[in-house]
Order: structure tokens, then C-alpha cells, then sequence
């Protein structure tokens, strides 16, 4: 090999994962950073005795996403047991599809209730 200049070796990582690592007068010092997994809070449906079925399976498959068949599966759960979750979220998109149901069913004059509980 013809002498080709010499890289100096990389300096040691200084920052590892899930920490900073700062040199401070030749101390290591940890700072976590490890980010946590945002709470999740469940969005409950609640029966009632007017809110027509039809509509409960069509509001399960519109705002929480839910395939006709678990839907429908979902609705009746509720309607025998009383609650039922139909998603769980961070808080904020929770809260969110509480006031859309809310609206959607007002909005038809059903009396049908949604709520959120932490997990
Ligand atoms: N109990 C309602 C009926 O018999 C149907 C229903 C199901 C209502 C689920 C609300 O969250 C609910 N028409």
C-alpha cells in the first residue's frame, strides 16, 4: 500500500441511546430522555333503550373504524351488557370522538351517551 494519510480514530459515541451524555470536567452525567408512551384512555358507549341499532353499527364503523361485522358484534355486546369500548386513544382523540358522538346522535335527537376512562 503506497502511504496514504491516516484517519485519526473517531472519537467514542457521545451520546448513547436513550440518555445525553455530557462531559463535564471529565464526569459523565445521564439526562433521560427515554420518551414515554403517552396514557391511553378507553372511549365507553353506553345503551340505551331509543338510539335505533342501525345507527349505533354505522357511528362504530365511521368514527371508531370498525368493520361491519365487529360493529355490529360491538353494538350488540352493548346492548345486552349496558357499555362497551369502542377504541382506545391518547386523551385528546378520545375526548374528540366523545363530542362526535355526542353530536352525531343530538344532532338525530337519540339519547345515546359515550364517555372516556383510563385504562
Ligand atoms: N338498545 C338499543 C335498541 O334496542 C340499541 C343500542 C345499542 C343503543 C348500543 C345504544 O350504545 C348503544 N335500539
Amino acid at each position: 500500500m503506497p502511504d496514504e494519510p491516516q484517519k485519526p480514530p473517531e472519537p467514542p459515541e457521545d451520546r448513547p441511546p436513550g440518555g445525553k451524555t455530557r462531559r463535564e470536567g471529565g464526569v459523565a452525567t445521564e439526562e433521560r430522555t427515554k420518551a414515554k408512551r403517552p396514557e391511553r384512555y378507553k372511549v365507553l358507549l353506553y345503551n340505551d333503550d331509543y338510539t335505533p341499532m342501525e345507527f349505533v353499527v354505522a357511528l362504530l364503523e365511521q368514527l371508531f373504524k370498525k368493520g361491519p361485522a365487529e360493529a355490529t358484534q360491538l353494538m350488540m355486546q352493548i346492548h345486552r351488557g349496558g357499555k362497551g369500548i369502542a377504541g382506545v386513544y391518547v386523551l385528546e382523540v378520545a375526548e374528540t370522538k366523545v363530542a362526535r358522538v355526542h353530536r352525531m346522535a343530538e344532532e338525530r335527537g337519540y339519547p345515546l351517551r359515550a364517555g372516556v376512562e383510563s385504562e
